[in-house]
């Protein structure tokens, strides 16, 4: 495995507040949440980020967007409105080299983001 922080919370190395997972995909809370619900959708294949998606990685995006529908659902926030975030690479506010997707639910988004 690599040295990454998010493979360790998949592996059970380190805690992580897991609120879904399945044969592709691992969620849970972040530990320094931007909104009222602010989960991480992570792909179970260490892939570093969304330029690093390869031709036989996108059943892992699939399965990370059929996990955020279900999750807005659940969580109940997705009639109101949430937001998708795929923070990529050094502009892009990335800061863990293992793809995640940010799902923000609970209250209003401004647009643009700062
Ligand atoms: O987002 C990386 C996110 O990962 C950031 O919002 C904090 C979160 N994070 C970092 N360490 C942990 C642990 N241990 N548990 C839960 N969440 C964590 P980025 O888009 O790379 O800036």
């Amino acid at each position: 495995m690599e040295d990454c922080l998010f493979c360790k919370i998949i592996a059970g190395e380190i805690p992580g507040n897991k609120v879904y997972e399945d044969d592709m995909v691992y969620a849970f809370y972040d530990i320094d949440p931007k909104a009222p619900e602010h989960i991480l959708i992570i792909p179970k294949k260490h892939i570093k980020s969304i330029l690093e998606v390869g031709e036989g990685d996108f059943c892992y995006i699939e399965a990370m967007i059929k996990a955020a529908q279900k999750l807005a659902a659940e969580k109940g926030f997705a009639q109101d409105g949430f937001r998708l975030v795929f923070n990529t690479g050094a502009n892009g506010g990335q800061t863990v080299h293992h793809l995640h997707l940010h799902l923000l639910g609970g209250r209003e988004f401004g647009w643009p983001p700062g």
